[in-house]
């Protein structure tokens, strides 16, 4: 046998080393979480400690290139480069087996620094699950670069096809891999186990009527028409965006929340009986994410069933600033962590801010926040709607910077009016004649006057307005084009009830929401 081939081959078992030690370490970490907590697990952790440092404009892009995939897309590329590393100490073992083996430990060492370096992480404890896998891969890596996988025989190219020393080495790698394919499936399952409680406490939820029932919406505020965006997004289909790898399960019957602070004078701590023994009231509102870009899709509409915030803070004895409140700042927490922080002013100047336990008639899904979360009309999500939600904090905003504000958002962040066309779709082929032009507009807690179309460079149309809904709601609108052969750009604009029309400056989504108007191009034929 050539030594080349030699070569290659005992390459191919340092590769093949590596990655067996790299799985096995992964597969030991899994069900040590089970008994730390699921968050803990290396991959989860480490995807979680990337998503905090990375850049916001490479977070944007990841989320407009993505969408929803984004995490699964940046878990992969954990594990890729995980892999990359495992393969390069499994071949390095192959002269030095120590140092390789020392090198998975301190890989170890790098995923228990990201565990407990979470915002979620509360305790050191989070570190055990990165560290026992790294021991016991720093064990197998020893071993299987041991005398068992290379024989002497391989280094002077002597060893045939089928030796001791590989038939060895392969039922050791076989052994070890089967294993950890055990191990890591008993606790992925356990781990799934431990977020049963939670559905089963879902499930056997019965929300009470509202005390408040939103408004019969008018007809015609939907126009049905092909290829709009429904008035009430469909279950489903409204827009997720949180930095959650493992979406939080929490049990219903556990959950608490505490509301004190500055200005508290009578801090409250509710469990979920308490909450939703209070009154409910029931509202249509539209949700909308900074991150959308003009034309974008993270925007969604639902009815939701809470608690009024402003009744609830009275309650503790917060007062809104112009009637001489100390806080200026309300800080929700969520139980993985994140902080969102919203002007007391805004929660109590009378919207139906609120802390959201039903959407659409059902439970919230765990995805949007289940038990609980906050809501504030017309303000960007990362200012009001935290999910998961388990403590308020009344504070400043001189005293406090919450999470996105720390990576370049703005403090404040009332959502901007927008518009966007839904049909036709970007580089539709038309035929000349009548085309039905349709879309929505937004401007929560302002409403919508006024929605106009242009063709090209041609004058503004006014477009018709769906009915009206409710304040807090988008509004669909429709535009009768008679279409003329060629190439043509639409574009829209909308006019708020302050008198406001969207500019056509086209600012980003940082700090504080894109501005700018959407446009489409078709080919009339
Ligand atoms: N706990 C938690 N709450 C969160 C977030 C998050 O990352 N974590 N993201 C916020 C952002 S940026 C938005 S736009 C809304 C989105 O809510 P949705 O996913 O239910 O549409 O949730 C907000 N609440
Ligand atoms: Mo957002």
């Amino acid at each position: 046998m050539s030594t080349r081939r030699g070569r290659a081959i005992s390459a191919a078992r340092g590769v093949l080393t590596g990655l067996v030690s790299g799985y096995a370490a992964l597969a030991v970490a899994e069900l040590v979480s089970v008994a730390v907590r699921p968050e803990a697990s290396p991959l989860t952790s480490v995807g979680g400690a990337v998503v905090d440092r990375t850049p916001t404009a490479v977070k944007d892009w990841a989320i407009r290139q993505f969408g929803t995939a984004d995490k699964l897309v940046l878990q992969l590329g954990i594990l890729a480069v995980l892999a990359l590393f495992a393969a390069f100490l499994g071949v390095l073992a192959l002269r030095y087996r120590r140092g390789a083996s020392l090198g998975v430990l301190v890989l170890g060492v790098v995923g228990a620094v990201a565990a407990t370096g979470r915002p979620d992480s509360v305790s050191v404890l989070d570190a055990v699950p990165s560290l026992c896998g790294a021991v016991v891969g720093a064990g197998v890596l020893y071993i299987l670069s041991g005398p068992l996988g290379s024989p002497a025989s391989a280094h002077d190219g002597g060893a045939g096809a089928g030796g001791p020393g590989r038939r060895g080495f392969l039922l050791a790698t076989a052994g070890v891999t089967a294993a950890a394919t055990g191990l890591g499936y008993l606790g992925r399952r356990l781990n799934a186990s431990s977020a049963a409680s939670a559905e089963a406490s879902r499930a056997a939820l019965r929300l009470p009527r509202p005390a408040s029932p939103a408004p019969a919406l008018p007809r015609g505020v939907d126009l049905k028409l092909p290829g709009l965006t429904p008035f009430t997004t469909p279950k489903g289909r409204f827009y997720r965006v949180d930095t959650a790898l493992v979406v939080p399960r929490v049990d219903a019957d556990s959950w608490r929340l505490r509301i004190h602070g500055k200005g508290v004078t009578n801090p409250l701590d509710l469990d979920f009986r308490d909450l939703v023994g209070r009154d409910l009231i029931e509202r249509d509102i539209t949700l909308t994410c900074v991150s959308n870009e003009v034309g974008g899709p993270y925007v969604s509409s639902a009815r939701w069933l809470g608690v009024r915030l402003d009744e609830l803070l009275a309650e503790a004895g917060v007062k809104p600033p112009s009637r001489g409140g100390q806080a200026d700042q309300l800080v929700a927490r969520s139980v993985d962590g994140m902080t969102l922080g919203t002007p007391v002013e805004t929660i109590m100047d009378g919207r139906d801010a609120m802390l959201a336990v039903g959407m659409n008639g059902e439970p919230l899904p765990f995805k949007h926040g289940f038990p609980v979360r906050m809501l504030v009309p017309g303000l960007f999500g990362y200012v009001s709607a935290c999910k998961w939600i388990q403590d308020i904090e009344l504070t400043t905003f001189d005293a406090y910077d919450t999470y996105w504000v720390k990576r370049d958002w703005a403090r404040e962040a009332p959502i901007k009016t927008q518009s966007r066309i839904d049909t036709p779709r970007p580089f539709a082929r038309l035929k000349p004649g009548q085309v039905v032009v349709a879309g929505i507009a937004w401007a929560q807690h302002k409403g919508i006057e006024r929605v106009e179309v242009r063709v090209d460079d041609g004058p503004w149309e006014e477009a018709d307005l769906a009915a009206e809904g409710p304040l807090d709601t988008w509004r669909q609108w429709s535009w009768r084009w008679p279409a003329t052969r060629g190439g043509h750009t639409l574009q829209v604009r909308a006019t708020d009830r302050t008198g406001y029309t969207q500019t056509d400056r086209r600012t980003g989504t940082v700090p504080d929401g894109a501005t700018g108007r959407h446009s489409v191009v078709v080919d009339v034929n």
